[in-house]
């Protein structure tokens, strides 16, 4: 059976391609979406997507993962630079784990600088845009592909 992907957006990412596009691109979140399950049919994985604007709900959702994902790219939003129940929710999944900011965070204000996420990341990846999913999708191929 296909080994699973999930993609996790957090707060407010469900406004891409419609606010600061001088920022966050002009991409939705589906055309987000739909790029990145494209790729991980390419590579040979099956991929299940969510975005909430709740803590709660992307902590749930870390917890689905465990048994049924292989592994979570994540891009936590605000929620990076605040949620300690999310990085716990990630310390309790074992597979792998990307986080992915589209913009650089480490250019941006300095409460953006750090991420609570990070210190459970496999990898991070920020500033390079939408692609930043598609660097995090090959990178999970390369771990475990
Ligand atoms: O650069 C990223 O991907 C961020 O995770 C985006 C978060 C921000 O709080 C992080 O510091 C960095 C904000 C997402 C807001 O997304 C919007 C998209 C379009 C319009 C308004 C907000």
């Amino acid at each position: 059976m296909a080994k699973q992907v999930m993609l996790l957006n957090g707060p407010n990412l469900n406004l891409l391609g419609k606010r600061q596009p001088e920022i966050y691109g002009h991409e939705t979140l589906a055309d987000i979406e739909a790029m990145v399950a494209r790729l991980a049919e390419e590579f040979g994985f099956g991929l299940v997507a969510h975005q909430s604007n709740h803590e709660g709900v992307l902590v749930d959702h870390i917890h689905e993962a465990r048994g049924s994902s292989a592994a979570i790219i994540i891009n936590p939003g605000a929620y990076s630079h605040t949620s300690v129940a999310i990085l716990d929710a990630l310390n309790a999944f074992e597979g792998v784990v990307i986080e992915v900011h589209i913009s650089n965070i480490h250019k941006r204000e300095a409460f953006r600088h750090h991420s609570y996420v990070s210190s459970r990341a496999d990898g991070v990846i920020a500033g390079c845009g939408t692609e930043g999913y598609a660097f995090a999708l090959r990178r999970i191929a390369t771990l475990i592909g």
